[in-house]
């Protein structure tokens, strides 16, 4: 079947996460993005593609080799590939840009129309109300300040401290007693009641039409309901449960998986 003008949407693929075959969701990972044609509509990578990424100004983190060809060869291919920094890749900085033909968006929400759609993208973190902590932690990541401090100490010991907080953040979303603000409570969601204000507000500037879809990722806790002011969202899963993504093929917009080895 060709993919032709289609659109993909993942987010959570978390590669380089510890506790799970690597390889295995590396493979899975590229299987998707090595089936997209030449003639599909974009990618759009919605978040924590890795589970810890930082670049420095001559060096990347080793391994994901697999993952970043994949995606060289998509853009070689003329397939446009969107990257948005989710909380556990912050730090993707010119290397996307520039080595692998990946536009990064720092916007969020961003909004976009394809084929006569509109669609409100992020990784969801920071949108709506969220507390005080999580917002000191988005507030210290995106501290320009900070990250010039983190570049200067040396990566043994920044990784050290990176793959560590990756392993804890990953620990309390699954432990159901902390994990409350990571997983998607559908209508109760602060991200919901986001979704309806901005689609609202969105829809009155732009002469009445709202947003079509709304796609993020960050829960980890795959799910769709419609928004009361128009449209639905979707929030995607994470890869190491599942492989999950969204395929708009210009009519509908469809909830896929990337089959697990051995069909299960
Ligand atoms: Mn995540």
């Amino acid at each position: 079947m060709s993919a032709g003008g289609k659109y993909y949407f993942i987010s959570d693929v978390h590669l380089g996460v510890s506790g799970c075959d690597r390889q295995e969701l590396e493979a899975r990972f590229v299987s998707l993005l090595d089936s997209i044609g030449p003639d599909a509509g974009g990618v759009f990578l919605l978040g924590d593609i890795f589970d810890f990424w930082y670049e420095y100004r001559y060096v990347i983190p080793r391994g994901h080799t697999r993952a970043l060809g994949a995606l060289a060869r998509l853009t070689d291919k003329g397939v446009p590939v969107w990257f948005f920094p989710g909380n556990h890749d912050v730090w993707a900085y010119s290397y996307f840009a520039r080595e692998l033909g990946v536009r990064v968006i720092r916007e969020t929400p961003y909004v976009t129309e394809l084929c006569g759609r509109r669609f409100c993208l992020g990784h969801g973190d920071g949108l709506g109300r969220t507390g005080m902590g999580f917002r000191f932690i988005r507030w210290m990541f995106h501290n320009r300040v900070l990250q010039v401090l983190f570049s200067s100490i040396h990566p043994r010991w920044a990784f050290g401290l990176g793959y560590a907080w990756a392993s804890h953040s990953r620990k309390i979303k699954n432990d159901p007693e902390r994990s409350s603000m990571y997983f998607f409570r559908g209508t109760e969601e602060p991200l919901y009641r986001f979704a309806d204000a901005f689609g609202a507000e969105y829809g009155a500037s732009h002469g009445g039409s709202g947003i079509d879809y709304y796609i993020f990722g960050h829960y980890h806790t795959p799910g769709s309901v419609d928004i009361p002011s128009g449209g639905r969202i979707y929030v995607l899963g994470c890869w190491v449960d599942g492989g999950e993504y969204a395929v708009f093929d210009g009519q509908e917009l469809r909830v896929s998986a990337v089959p697990r080895p051995g069909g299960i």
